[in-house]
């Protein structure tokens, strides 16, 4: 199964986090990493008073399941060094969120596939683009580029490789 996950991160080397995640995610024997995006800072969405993230894409391949793919990333945070939430949106060192899992519609306490906020993020959708622009968003009926279209310019993300 073809996944795209998003990852980001506010805390400390942004960019060392983003890329040892990757190496943590590429690592596992039931994941193909396939590409990434390039990463863009991004201010803060939902909670102002937070740091700037640094975000991007990644598409990978994988025989797990979309719970099984989710308790990896869980690990894979935590084992970075994530802090358990006290409130929802707080700086993290590491955040991996499943964005897509072909045409899987999950609905439940622990997942939503596709991931709920994909559309009106434009750290999530730009970075998307960069790998695979015309991906059609199940549920949406929309491609990336699309829904990237859609949101206001006055939202500015910095390419920064
Ligand atoms: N993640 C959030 C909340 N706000 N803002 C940006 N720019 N990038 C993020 O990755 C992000 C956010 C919760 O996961
Ligand atoms: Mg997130
Ligand atoms: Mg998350």
């Amino acid at each position: 199964m073809i996944c795209f996950l998003g990852i980001g991160s506010n805390i400390d080397d942004r960019l060392s986090n983003l890329n040892q995640s990757i190496a943590l995610i590429s690592d596992d024997l039931h994941i193909n990493f396939l590409q990434v995006s390039s990463f863009y800072e991004s201010p803060p969405m939902y909670n102002l008073n937070l740091n700037i993230f640094l975000n991007g894409v990644i598409k990978i391949s994988t025989s797990y399941t979309p719970f099984q793919l989710l308790s990896k990333v869980k690990k894979i945070e935590l084992k970075m060094g994530r802090k358990e939430s006290v409130e929802r949106y707080e700086n993290r060192i590491i955040d991996i969120d499943i964005l897509c899992c072909e045409n899987e519609i999950i609905e439940s306490n622990e997942l939503t596939v596709p991931h709920p906020n994909i559309k009106e993020r434009k750290f999530v959708l730009e970075p998307w683009c960069d790998i695979d622009s015309n991906y059609i968003i199940v549920n949406e009926n929309r491609k990336v580029k699309e829904l990237l279209a859609m949101l206001p310019d006055s939202l500015k993300l910095r390419r920064v490789n």
